[in-house]
């Protein structure tokens, strides 16, 4: 069935074939050979990391505090020390090399090789997965852990192909570090991305200028170096610490309060709001009152506090009329906020500008810089961080056929269709974590791939248990956790934000809640009822 033109190797017989290195991969991994299971892990990139594997951007690191962003193994934290509290991509890419050699994972990966297409054989009830380098593996299942991120998005504008200069989507870094210094250097973009890389990229580069469309509501990271081999916790705590995440919201060690924001009299607010900000991480955020993104009243008293605290980095108040606006331009919390090290800061430096896209839209790249309504500018490098086609992008982008024939681009065409944010009706036996309809971005890395994969390995085991060839999600129960999907979302702000949570990033893209907003807890207690219930919502066969 697959003539494109491939070379035809021998196909491989396996009980499972796992799509993507990063943390859910590498955790199932481990897991299903541990349990007997004959499994291939298939990579494209070169080596373990996932998206860490990939962005090697200057000032990539990660925004979730060690140790929440590990594996809960005790063969692997008892021999690993982190030097800071949020690393970088170079460190979580040695953590990576680290937990391939104590895993022994690489004897059974297969890097360089992209997944493009799968099909279901009804007959043999087994997927026959074929990369783009021309390998062929058949499995009983398909476990797909391609991330949020594997699929780049670059605007469609006129001219790229024409600049005579470097232009780069900071998702696939050059493993040759440019030379930047000195350089006029754009960055397009003020996500994560681009909040790290102007932060980092103004400490060389000859005049940099940040292209802005909208304000990304950044919040102070607070980075601490340990002393080695000092860590941000006793390992003695770890075992309670790991086992405490599914109790909270995000998958964290720390949740909402219990109290709502008008419970607190005006100078509680603000000492509550002034010791969570001292934290740095998520805490003003995903460990603030209760009700912060969920009511709009609530919700504006935090990004005014946002809002004051950071116009006082600000010199210029034009810039900061920009960066942090009077008005609140959309709600806080709904649309991805970074954490930053002195990002506001650099806007105070004469060789850092900012250009607001929303009033002066960028119409073309021209052979020399970058054009927009109001003018052109010169650049040596554009660097484009305009971010990924999220969550359903890597997984659609692959050419599945399922059991009725209808292509999972096809099946996804008016939006995600899932069944516990696990698998999809007409895909029988595979499974996709970190993905449309779990907890994914509002949830900590790990934590999503070990709760995830750990209800994978069980579905596995009790299919092997009962002598079962195929599972497969019920049409009806699709439908039944979309509404559920839409019910948790319209209890919140997020569907009243324009970001890449509701699929608003990428032109075309059905607008929608892509994630479970019932929280961790919920979602971990509603998923393994279902196994505990035998998989209701599943037909077994
Ligand atoms: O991508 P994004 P990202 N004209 O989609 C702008 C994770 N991550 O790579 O906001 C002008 O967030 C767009 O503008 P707007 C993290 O989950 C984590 O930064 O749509 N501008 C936006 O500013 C994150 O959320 C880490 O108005 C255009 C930017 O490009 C996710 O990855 C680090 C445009 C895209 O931001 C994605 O982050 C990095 C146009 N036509 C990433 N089109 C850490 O752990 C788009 N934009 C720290």
């Amino acid at each position: 069935k697959f003539t494109n033109g491939t070379i035809d190797n021998e196909v491989q017989e396996l009980d499972a074939i796992i799509v993507g290195a990063g943390f859910a991969g590498v955790y199932q991994l481990k897991r299903l050979r541990d349990a007997g299971y004959t499994v291939k892990l298939v990579e494209s990139g070169s080596d373990y990391g996932g998206v860490w594997y990939w962005n090697r951007y200057p000032g990539a690191r990660v925004d979730s505090a060690v140790p929440h962003y590990e594996f809960s193994d005790p063969a692997l934290w008892e021999d690993w020390t982190w030097t800071q509290r949020f690393p970088g991509s170079a460190e979580l890419r040695d953590y990576f090399a680290y937990v391939a050699d104590k895993w022994d994972l690489r004897k059974d990966t297969k890097f360089d090789s992209f997944v493009e297409a799968a099909i279901w054989d009804e007959e043999q009830a087994k997927w026959t997965v074929r990369t783009r380098e021309g390998e062929r593996f058949k499995a009983k299942f398909l476990l797909l852990n391609t991330g949020i991120a594997a699929k780049r998005y670059t605007p469609d504008w006129k001219g790229v192909d024409e600049f005579k200069g470097t232009f780069i989507h900071p998702s696939y870094w050059p493993h040759k570090e440019p030379d930047l210094a000195g350089k006029k250097i754009a960055v397009i973009g003020t996500g994560s991305t681009g909040v790290q890389l102007a932060t980092e990229l103004s400490k060389i580069a000859g005049h940099l200028t940040l292209f802005q469309r909208t304000p990304n509501l950044a919040m102070p990271m607070k980075q601490v170096d340990y002393e080695l081999p000092e860590q941000a916790l006793a390992k003695s705590l770890y075992p309670s610490f790991f086992s405490h995440r599914v109790d909270y919201f995000s998958g964290f060690s720390f949740g909402f309060l219990s109290r709502a924001t008008f419970d607190d009299t005006p100078e509680e607010r603000i000492k509550t709001y002034e010791s969570l900000w001292a934290e740095g991480d998520f805490k003003f955020w995903l460990g603030t009152y209760h009700d912060m993104l969920f009511d709009e009243r609530a919700n504006r008293e935090a990004y005014n506090f946002w809002r004051d605290k950071t116009r006082a980095r600000i010199q210029d108040s034009k810039i900061a009329d920009i960066l942090a606006p009077m008005q609140q331009p959309h709600a806080f919390g709904c649309k991805r906020i970074s954490l930053e090290n002195g990002y506001f800061e650099i806007f105070n430096s004469p060789h850092v500008s900012l250009v607001d896209t929303s009033a002066t839209p960028i119409v073309e790249i021209t052979e020399t810089g970058i054009k927009t309504a109001e003018k052109e500018r010169e650049f040596d490098y554009i660097i484009c961080a305009t971010g990924f086609d999220a969550v359903t992008g890597g997984l659609a982008q692959i050419d599945i056929k399922g059991s009725r024939g209808e292509s999972l681009s096809e099946h996804w065409k008016g939006g995600a269709k899932t069944y516990l944010g696990l698998c999809i009706a007409g895909f029988p036996n595979l499974f996709f974590t970190y993905g449309p309809h779990g907890p994914t971005a509002l949830c900590n890395g790990p934590t999503c791939a070990e709760l995830q994969g750990g209800w994978i390995l069980d579905a596995m085991d009790f299919m092997k248990e009962k002598g079962l060839k195929t599972i497969e999600a019920k049409v009806e129960s699709e439908m039944k956790w979309k509404e559920k999907i839409w019910n948790l979302a319209n209890a919140t702000l997020l569907p009243s934000t324009k970001s890449w949570y509701m699929g608003d990033n990428i032109p075309g893209k059905p607008r929608e809640p892509l994630f479970y907003l019932g929280g961790v807890p919920t979602y971990y207690k509603t998923i393994y009822d279902v196994a505990a219930d035998g998989y209701t919502g599943f037909d077994l066969a």
